[in-house]
């Protein structure tokens, strides 16, 4: 009988996916394509690629070894037909199935070229649900439904009792849903975490990194830290390390910043949940297993469920609720071009050195990093969304459409009005001096607020309210700055701006050839 085929794509590398599901191994073949338009729609750091063709490589491998049929197709295939439409059209040739049977995909685009399958071949083409994720679309729709302002701390809620995780009947362990309030210190002199492990390169991994070199070498980033887990045992070591040696004081440092030391007390884990080496609720209970028995406290591991069932499930059903419109949002009117500086690393600002520094050689930063450092530079020096949306999307190695764009669009621009955010993530340099040892040894003073010298995050952050001032001088979180603001006169009003536009001034903006 003609075989089922299963198209399986590069963030889909889970052995219980959807469409493999009730399947028989003899009557069914796996399709798995390394495809230029993937590589290329932005010019992906080098270690993302290299981390996905290495994962979809040993992922095919494990599929093989357990009896499955898996149609492999490489980049360097002569007649490679570049694109997922095109690849599965010649599978089609190959194969002759009488089914296609797929997993909806993360992004938008993808989804967009998917919903022309069933027109464009010749047998019919299933698309199902993406049952990784503890909500599903649909289920998200029917939350959001008639809700102006989608906050997540409930949408967080209902996922704790749809889960159970951290319940006390029916109420949360502890009697607080969240222990954000504890999770706010700043680090302590010479603070270090164990590091996270890292996978040297086996032989595919090695093939890989040769290839993406060759084909892939003007694209931003360096390879030579390459440590990803690769696999699922290895996404599984990496988990459990993070458990034993860095939960516990994940929720304390969770927005602390350190000059080199660039995990903290980070998971790491976001690059394997996102190629689907790791099941996140898996994750979180065995987080909650580690509070139960008393080896982590409950301010870590409820910070960190609240990343996984909150946050990261939070923003995948924001940004299908609201796409396509969300990719062109753009509510504060921001046009300014990104300024070179964000690829080079080429800056006295020495917290968007580290960050920009980190984020080259790892294909990571964390997440105070990415919001309080570099997103708040890019929303209070008014860049244009698109800019930065792509910067992100370029540069980490668990960049996807579905989950980059809310943080950035949403959560550090504040480019959707403030559906997500009920104020914009601004702050002046105080903020970052506080949460980390950046300013100290900075060319720049955080202490002096205008003028040659004065960290530009200052002046930035007054000319930011001072422009927006319409917006949110009525928003209860953040309206009565303005007092501070008229108290200090129009004298000092005007030096802010002078030293802001003097500073946007001098920024070199940068060449577009870093994105495509
Ligand atoms: P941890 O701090 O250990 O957190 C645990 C897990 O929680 C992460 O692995 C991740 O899966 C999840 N998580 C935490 N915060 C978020 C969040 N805001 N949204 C979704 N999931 C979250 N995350 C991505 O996976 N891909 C991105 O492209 C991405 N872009 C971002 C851009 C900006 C501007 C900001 C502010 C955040 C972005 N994030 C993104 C969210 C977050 O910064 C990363 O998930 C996190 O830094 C990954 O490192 P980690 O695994 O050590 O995370
Ligand atoms: C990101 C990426 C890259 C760089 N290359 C491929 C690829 O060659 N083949 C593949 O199946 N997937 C790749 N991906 C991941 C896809 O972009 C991702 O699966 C879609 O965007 C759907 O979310
Ligand atoms: Fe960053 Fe300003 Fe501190 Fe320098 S002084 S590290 S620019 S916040």
């Amino acid at each position: 009988m003609a075989p089922v085929l299963v198209p399986i794509l590069g963030d889909q590398l889970t052995r219980s996916l959807a469409s493999l599901r009730g399947l028989a191994k003899d009557d069914t073949v796996v399709l798995m394509m390394e495809v230029w338009d993937e590589a290329t729609y932005v010019k992906h750091h080098k270690q993302k690629i290299a981390l996905i063709f290495s994962a979809m490589r040993h992922f095919a491998t494990e599929l093989a070894e357990a009896g499955w049929t898996v149609d492999y197709v490489r980049l360097d295939d002569p007649d490679n037909a570049g694109s997922f439409t095109g690849e599965v059209a010649r599978a089609i040739e190959r194969q002759s199935p009488r089914l296609v049977r797929v997993v909806e995909p993360g992004e938008w685009r993808v989804a967009q070229a998917m919903a022309e399958w069933a027109d464009k071949f010749p047998c019919p083409v299933e698309i199902l649900p993406d049952d990784r994720f503890l909500c599903s679309v649909a289920e998200f729709g029917e939350w959001a439904e008639g809700r102006r302002q989608l906050r997540m701390e409930f949408f967080y809620r209902e996922m704790r009792r749809k889960t159970g995780l951290l319940m006390d009947g029916a109420g949360p362990v502890g009697g607080q849903w969240n222990y954000d309030a504890e999770n706010r210190k700043p680090p302590k002199e010479g603070l270090a975490a164990p590091p996270a492990p890292k996978f040297a390169p086996d032989a595919i991994t090695a093939e890989v990194i040769a290839l993406v070199e060759a084909r892939f070498g003007d694209h931003f980033g360096s390879l030579d830290r390459f440590g990803w887990p690769v696999t699922a045992a290895q996404a599984e070591q990496a988990a459990e390390a993070f458990m034993a040696e860095r939960l516990p004081r994940f929720g304390d440092y969770q927005d602390a910043m350190v000059h080199g030391e660039d995990d903290l007390f980070h998971s790491l884990l976001s690059t394997s949940l996102n190629l689907g080496l790791l099941d996140p609720l898996d994750l979180c209970r065995r987080a909650e297993a580690e509070y139960r028995a008393g080896r982590a406290p409950l301010n870590a591991v409820e910070g960190f469920v609240r990343q996984i069932i909150g946050w990261r499930e939070y923003v995948r059903g924001f940004y299908w609720h609201l796409m396509p419109g969300l990719a062109d949002a753009n509510a504060l009117g921001a046009t300014r071009p990104l300024p070179e500086f964000w690829w080079t690393g080429d800056t006295r600002m020495r917290c968007m050195a580290d960050c920009i520094r980190s984020t080259h050689d790892n294909a990571h930063a964390h997440h105070i990093q990415r919001l309080m450092v570099l997103g708040n530079f890019a929303l209070l020096a008014g860049i244009d969304p698109r800019a930065v949306q792509d910067w992100f999307l370029v540069v980490y190695a668990d960049a996807y459409d579905w989950v980059e764009l809310p943080n950035v669009a949403a959560m550090a621009l504040y480019a959707d009005g403030g559906r997500l955010a009920s104020k914009p993530y601004a702050a002046s340099g105080n903020y970052i001096n506080k949460m980390s040892n950046y300013c100290g040894k900075c060319a720049y003073s955080v202490t002096k607020k205008t003028g040659e010298g004065a960290c530009p995050f200052n002046a930035l952050y007054w000319d930011f309210m001072d422009r927006h001032r319409k917006r949110f001088e009525a928003n209860p979180r953040i309206g009565r700055i303005y007092g501070t603001w008229d108290k200090m006169g129009p004298e000092k009003q005007r030096e802010y701006r002078a030293s802001a536009k003097t500073f946007l001034d001098g920024l070199e903006p940068a060449n577009p050839n870093w994105v495509r």
